[in-house]
Parts: structure tokens; C-alpha cells; sequence
């Protein structure tokens, strides 16, 4: 039977894309996008919408029902900066979303399922260059424990009861196309669209808060590799490591500035800096690297290219994550 895909959360920044790619792969009727709401994303008439919410079990198998569904990506979630202004609200989306998915899977509704953790696993105590595969991990946010506790509840339900759950660790995913919702890496965004709207950036992180970022191209890619690798290829049921390049806001300003040599950055640290500075600057990736062969293709140059690029033109249809 070919495969058919539920994507929960498909509005947001990283789910709009993975939609889209997705049903360039497997056709647009095998990818059901859903969300709490319909959003602006231009994908919704490209193929099957449903407006699901992702603490409605009965809800979810409703759909999974309706169209026979085989795999499931769990996209939606709270990121770091607005969970820490509603940390219960946060743990209960992020967890009680994925617990209603993985005994989705143990009760075979479901053949295989993605869900997203983050480098904000790791905190302070963690090595902070070339951060290994597995190590101490004692992150300082809501949206960090819930990823922490979400990888541990992936491995239980895969080791128990064999569901096939396969999970990344994203770094800062930059994108044009849809802005991200409450990170504390979106400034890594905002500062491209600034940059060609305004030529000055207001940096609400310090100019030398060096953190793992990637286009969202390459973590489009490492999703559906991961998901398309053979079972035996992955070792790793806590979740992988993911990385692709690290800048500071200066940095990223320098490479800016090669394109547009006015554009000005200022620098006003807020609350988010603390959750920066609990993070790690450099990843080390080379488990998947070797299980499934994973390589990223764009670097802080060729991305600043691409956004530079496309943001303002025609095609940038900007939507808002929900
Ligand atoms: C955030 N963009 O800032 C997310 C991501 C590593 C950061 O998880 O919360």
C-alpha cells in the first residue's frame, strides 16, 4: 500500500515547507496537511486540509481514519521564547500532542511517525562545542524539557512496543517563506527581512551569541531522509543530532552586508539571551552522518544568498506561522 501522510501542525514554519516538498514526493492527495486553524499557508489548496487539534486524540484518529493514514509528523509545537511565558501550556502541547500520537502508532493506527526535538535538549552543563550525540543534558526551558522528556517517551514506545518513531534535533531553521512563531533563534530570520525592508536590524541577542543554525532546505531534506532511511539504519530512538553551520549575529551581519553594505544591526539583549547562552554554539552531527548518511548543502554564505534573494520578490508568499 503506498504510503499516506498526516502532517499535525502544517502551518508552521517548518511543517508550510515539509508540506509542500512532501507532496512533490508522494503526490498531493497522499499528503493530508492539518492545523488548529486554516492560517494563510498557500499550500491549502494544493491538496487535503483538515483542521485538527493536536490535543484531540479522537480527533487525530478521525482523520487518520478518513483517509487511511500510514505515517504521521508531529510539527506542531510551543518553541522556547513564548513557552517560557505560558510553561504549562507549553508541557501540555508538547507532550500530550506527541503521547496521543505514539499510542496512535502502538495501537497500529499508524505504521511510522516524525517528531521534531531540538538542540534546546541540551543546557549550561553541556558541552557547548562539538556537543556529542549523548551527554549531560539539563536544559533551562519549558520547551527543552518537554523535547528532553518528548526523546525519552520515543525510545520507551520503540523499545516496548516497537513503534517506529524517528526523531532530529534541529538547530535554527531559517526560512523566507514562512516566518517561525515565538524561537529564540528567529532573530536569524527577522534580520534578512529587516535587512531588505528597513536596512537596520534591532538584534534582541548580544553580537557574539554564536548558535547551530540551518536553511530550512537542509532540514527539510535530513526529515525526509531520515524517514525514508531503512529501519536498521537507525540506531539512534532518542533522537539525532542535526547541524549544518553556527554564526553569531555579527557574523551573519558581515555576510549581510557583502549584499546590502548599509544595512545597520543594533544590539538589545532581552529575555531570550539567557536562553541562548544555555545552548550549545557547535554540534557534533557525525552519528547521522554515519547511520544515514546525512550532509548539509548550505552554508552562512549560500543561505544569505538565497534569502537575500527571494525575500521581497514575487514568490515570497511571507505567511505568518500560526
Ligand atoms: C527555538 N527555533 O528558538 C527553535 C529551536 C534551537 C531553537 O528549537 O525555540
Amino acid at each position: 500500500m503506498s504510503d499516506t501522510i498526516l502532517i499535525l501542525g502544517a502551518c508552521g514554519q517548518i511543517g508550510t515547507e515539509l508540506t509542500q516538498r512532501l507532496r512533490e514526493i508522494y503526490g498531493s492527495e497522499q499528503v493530508i496537511a492539518s492545523d488548529i486553524r486554516e492560517g494563510d499557508a498557500a499550500f491549502l489548496n494544493s491538496g487535503p486540509f483538515e483542521i485538527i487539534n493536536v490535543l484531540d486524540r479522537d480527533r487525530i484518529l478521525e482523520v487518520i481514519q478518513k483517509y487511511k493514514v500510514t505515517q504521521v509528523y508531529l510539527m506542531a509545537a510551543m518553541l522556547s521564547a513564548t513557552g517560557e511565558k505560558m510553561p504549562l501550556k507549553a508541557w501540555d502541547l508538547n507532550m500530550q500532542s506527541l503521547l496521543h500520537v505514539l499510542e496512535l502508532a502502538k495501537d497500529k493506527h499508524i505504521q511510522k511517525v516524525y517528531w521534531p526535538s531540538s538542540i534546546a535538549v541540551f543546557g549550561s552543563t553541556s558541552p557547548k562545542i562539538n556537543t556529542p550525540q549523548q551527554t549531560v543534558m539539563e536544559p533551562s526551558t519549558v520547551y527543552g524539557i518537554s523535547k528532553v522528556s518528548g526523546e525519552h517517551w520515543c525510545n520507551y514506545y520503540h523499545s516496548k512496543y516497537g513503534v517506529d518513531v524517528r526523531s532530529l534535533r534541529y538547530p535554527g531553521i531559517i526560512s523566507w517563506k514562512t516566518k517561525p512563531g515565538g524561537g529564540t533563534t528567529d532573530y536569524a530570520v527577522d534580520i534578512y527581512f529587516k535587512a531588505k525592508e528597513e536596512g537596520t536590524y534591532e538584534c534582541f541577542l548580544s553580537k557574539d551569541t554564536k548558535l547551530p543554525m540551518m536553511y530550512m532546505n537542509d532540514a527539510i531534506e535530513a526529515t525526509i531522509q531520515i524517514m525514508q532511511a531503512k529501519k536498521e539504519d537507525i540506531k539512534m530512538r532518542t533522537s539525532y543530532n542535526l547541524a549544518a553551520m553556527s554564526f553569531t549575529p555579527e557574523e551573519i551581519t558581515e555576510e549581510i552586508q557583502k549584499h546590502i553594505p548599509e544595512f545597520t544591526i543594533s544590539y538589545n539583549p532581552d529575555f531570550r539571551q539567557e536562553i541562548a547562552d544555555s545552548w550549545p554554539q557547535i554540534i557534533d552531527d557525525s552519528a547521522a552522518r554515519a547511520d544515514w548518511n546525512w550532509n548539509h548543502k548550505f552554508d552562512l554564505e549560500l543561505m544569505t544568498k538565497e534569502m537575500l534573494s527571494n525575500i521581497g520578490t514575487k514568490n515570497n508568499e511571507l505567511l505568518t506561522a500560526l
